[in-house]
């Protein structure tokens, strides 16, 4: 396995009720090094063009409002195939079906307030990571 980076969001549900630190903590107890982190109020063009994929489901509405709506935390993860890793500590997209243990079944309030986002794939993780840092603000 190598060391490989992926990008993570501390969504508006969690800094509204003061968790950047524990879901960060979470993070990093799951083997996770943060090497970039910014907070940042998320513009409807940033959130539109970062869910892009997402346009034509019906909740994108919704999601573009609820990523627009409170600041959130932008963050590149380092460590051990980080994309599956970060995966694993997120767990499953609806809290109900999150496994014991992870951020979302500890912390998201629903499906679309869920907490966290993280990339899908290495090949994403470059992408995202590329869509809010530049090279010069992550310190590994
Ligand atoms: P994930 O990779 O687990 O974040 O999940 P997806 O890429 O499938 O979905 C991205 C975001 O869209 C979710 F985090 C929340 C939102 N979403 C909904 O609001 N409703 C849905 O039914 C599915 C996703």
């Amino acid at each position: 396995m190598a060391v490989t980076r992926t990008f993570s969001i501390i969504k508006p549900d969690a800094t509204r009720r003061n968790l950047t630190g524990a879901v960060t903590k979470m993070l990093e107890e799951a083997g996770l090094r943060v090497v970039a982190s910014k907070r940042i109020r998320m513009t409807r063009e940033q959130a539109e063009g970062f869910y892009a994929v997402h346009k034509e489901r019906p909740f994108f509405g919704e999601l573009v409002e609820f990523m627009t709506s409170e600041p959130v935390v932008v963050q590149v993860l380092e460590g051990e195939d980080a994309v599956a890793r970060n995966r694993a500590v997120m767990g499953a997209t609806n809290p109900a079906e999150a496994a014991p243990g992870t951020i979302r079944r500890e912390y998201a309030l629903s499906i679309g307030e869920n907490t966290v986002h993280g990339s899908d794939s290495d090949e994403n993780a470059a992408i995202e990571i590329a869509f809010f840092f530049k090279p010069e603000e992550i310190v590994g």
